[in-house]
């Protein structure tokens, strides 16, 4: 229920400055049946960023990143343990803050990864 509350709020500010008066740079991942596109994705350290993740399959997959999400500030979405789960043929959008680093990125439904759902987040 607070994903669906927050998630209004995180488009809005997606489309327009944020509070600090910088502007928040929009990332769209795909998550398909078992590929990250891109997967490897490019954020800047300390840029206010929303992830705008979209699944095009019918079956739900997770954005699994537990050390980028633990790095990052001013997280604010629907992450459980790192974890964002976007159920098939739904969007899901996080805002936050990244910090830099190179950090793993996988899908932990079973199987997944094994099928090729990884990938790579590279904050600089
Ligand atoms: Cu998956």
């Amino acid at each position: 229920m607070r994903a669906l509350i927050l998630l209004p709020l995180i488009l809005s500010a997606s489309a327009t400055a944020t509070a600090q008066g910088g502007r928040a740079q929009t990332v769209e991942v795909q998550l398909s049946s078992f590929d990250f596109t891109p997967d490897t994705i490019q954020l800047h350290a300390g840029q206010p960023t929303v992830l705008h993740l979209v699944n095009n399959g019918n079956g739900g997959h997770n954005f699994s990143a537990p050390d980028f999400f633990a790095a990052a500030t001013d997280v604010s979405g629907p992450v459980r343990e790192g974890t964002i789960e976007v159920p098939g043929h739904q969007t899901v959008d996080v805002r936050l803050t990244p910090a830099s680093g190179t950090y793993r990125l996988r899908c932990t439904h079973t199987l997944h990864t094994t099928f090729g759902m990884s990938g790579e987040i590279v904050v600089h």
